[in-house]
């Protein structure tokens, strides 16, 4: 069963109820539990494991929450409630009574972990993304949801879980990254801010230690990628792209806050409908992170491409040169 709510994300029409219904049936009955978030992960998908791995073991479920890679977890999260609760991946149980994804759109995204999907009795996707394939028993996913913590929220009031205020830090962390800073989301996204909010976290504080906390070497990283930014002005059928390429010379030791922070730069050029960043890899591979501003599908462009996300945010990766990567992108854009 797959939820979609209306484009006004209206929060309470019946499919929605009938889906949570499903989710909250299985997790009810679970005696022991695993939740897995996505590769690289971020706030959104790290918030919404450990916010609902805390309600779990609130109700005495056995839970372990797990990403498949890197090996540690950003360190701007380091401060999330319910870390206890995180194991490395080889010590993900391979058999429980339910497996629940957190903001993974594809069993791609689950990386070595995917195999854990066929050892549970029952699968719950839960998640926000456009092109999710939903790949769970139960598919728990709503596009117009502002994070799969807001829809996890919701989850929530339907099954009586208590969001108090370490549920609510790990909420508010996927809620504020994932709509920039609430500059997109609508008013229902605002409501649930206050709600979290008035149990006390540290909004601030929260916010500044998952986007506005970097060291310095950040400076200099940046000075030379955006230095070579480029700008497409045909691309995109004249709306514009712009990119800029981060090479492992450029990252050195700098963490993934840093890296991820480069596309909310380069996305504000004001020639450019679309904005992308090339990221090497470890293994010479990129991963391209898309950023539309109104009306181009970049979900579609990287599905095209072996990816997916968001219609105005998505990713992809590739083998090829950065310029054949470029090329291709160019391509896919019309
Ligand atoms: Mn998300």
């Amino acid at each position: 069963m797959t939820i979609t709510a209306r484009a006004d994300g209206d929060p309470c029409e019946d499919p929605c109820r009938a889906g949570f219904a499903r989710a909250i049936e299985v997790l009810d009955a679970a005696r022991t539990a695993t939740i897995l978030c996505h590769i690289q992960p971020d706030a959104d998908t790290i918030g919404s494991g450990l916010a609902l791995g805390l309600a779990l073991e609130r109700r005495g479920v056995s839970v372990q929450v797990a990403f498949s890679r890197p090996a540690h977890l950003p360190e701007s999260m380091l401060g999330f409630p319910g870390l206890h609760l995180l194991v490395p991946p080889a010590s993900v149980r391979s058999e429980v009574d339910v497996l629940v994804t957190v903001d993974v759109g594809s069993t791609g995204r689950l990386g070595a972990l995917a195999d854990r999907l066929a050892g549970a009795a029952s699968t719950v996707v839960v998640d926000h993304h456009r092109s999710n394939s939903e790949f769970g028993a139960i598919n728990v996913v709503d596009e117009s949801a502002a994070s799969t913590t807001a829809l996890l929220a919701r989850l929530f009031d339907s099954w009586g879980v208590e969001i108090d205020r370490d549920v609510a830090h790990c909420l508010y962390a996927g809620l504020v990254t994932d709509t920039g800073s609430f500059r997109w989301g609508g008013p229902t996204t605002h409501v649930l801010a206050a709600r979290l909010l008035a149990t006390g976290i540290d909004g601030d504080t929260i916010a500044r230690q998952l986007l506005d906390t970097h060291p310095f070497g950040w400076l200099p990283m940046l000075s030379s990628v955006l230095g070579s930014a480029t700008l497409v002005r045909s691309a995109a059928g004249g709306r514009g792209l712009v990119y800029a390429v981060i090479r492992r010379d450029d990252i050195g030791d700098l963490r993934s806050e840093e890296i991820e922070s480069v596309v909310d730069i380069v996305r504000t050029t004001s020639e450019a409908e679309v904005a992308a960043v090339l990221k090497e890899s470890e293994t010479g591979s990129w991963s391209i992170s898309l950023r539309a501003k109104t009306d181009v599908d970049v979900s579609a462009v990287a599905e095209r491409l072996g990816g997916g996300g968001h219609r105005l945010s998505a990713g992809y990766t590739s083998t090829d040169s950065s310029e054949q990567t470029v090329a291709a992108l160019i391509a896919a854009l019309g």
